[in-house]
């Protein structure tokens, strides 16, 4: 199983981006369909279903805060040519939250990503040249109050992130 830990966007907020994305930005070839958006905190790589137990009973351990923060920042990785939406002011809860799950991921054996933690929404995806500057600037408030185990799987009409299971935030 390819899995990795994420954050959920509310179902209005995703139907805002996606409505900014087609009034806002040029047609994209490779579009994330709305139902994919997601924050990524860490990403564990293929996993053994025998180890899914363990994994998620190590998750129960995490005490972490809630959160907001605003995607208001769209950003683009020349290599892979992906487009995506950050935001300017990370909230310190999402970056402990991101580091966290990566001890988690890398005590246990798996293979957590290094390098700077930066918190994105990918729009598209092999993307050949950086789009434009969008019309209009993106600003859209999002609340976060729990965290998702997803699987990544590969269906007929493309990749879909199945959340299997979540973990409440707290209250500060
Ligand atoms: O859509 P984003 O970028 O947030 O980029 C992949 C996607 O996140 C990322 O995990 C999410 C679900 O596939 N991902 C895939 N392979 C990865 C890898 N080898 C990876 N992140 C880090 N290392």
């Amino acid at each position: 199983m390819r899995l990795f830990f994420g954050l959920q966007l509310d179902q209005q907020t995703c139907l805002d981006i996606d409505h900014w994305v087609t009034k806002s930005l040029p047609p994209m070839t490779h579009p994330v369909p709305l139902v994919n958006f997601h924050i990524t905190l860490a990403f564990l790589g293929n996993v053994d279903h025998g180890r899914l137990e363990q994994l998620c009973m190590s998750a129960d351990d995490i005490r972490s805060p809630r959160f907001e923060l605003t995607l208001n920042e769209p950003g683009f990785w020349n290599k892979p040519g992906i487009l995506w939406l950050g935001t300017t002011e990370m909230p310190p809860p999402l970056l402990t939250l991101s580091k966290k799950l990566k001890n988690l991921a890398n005590q246990m054996g798996f293979s957590a990503e290094k390098g700077s933690y930066q918190p994105h929404v990918t729009i598209a995806r092999r993307c050949k040249l950086p789009p434009p500057a969008a019309i209009e600037a993106p600003c859209f408030p999002a609340a976060f109050d729990h965290f998702t185990l997803y699987e990544s799987v590969t269906t007929r009409s493309g990749i879909r992130y199945q959340a299997i299971n979540n973990w409440s935030l707290e209250w500060e």
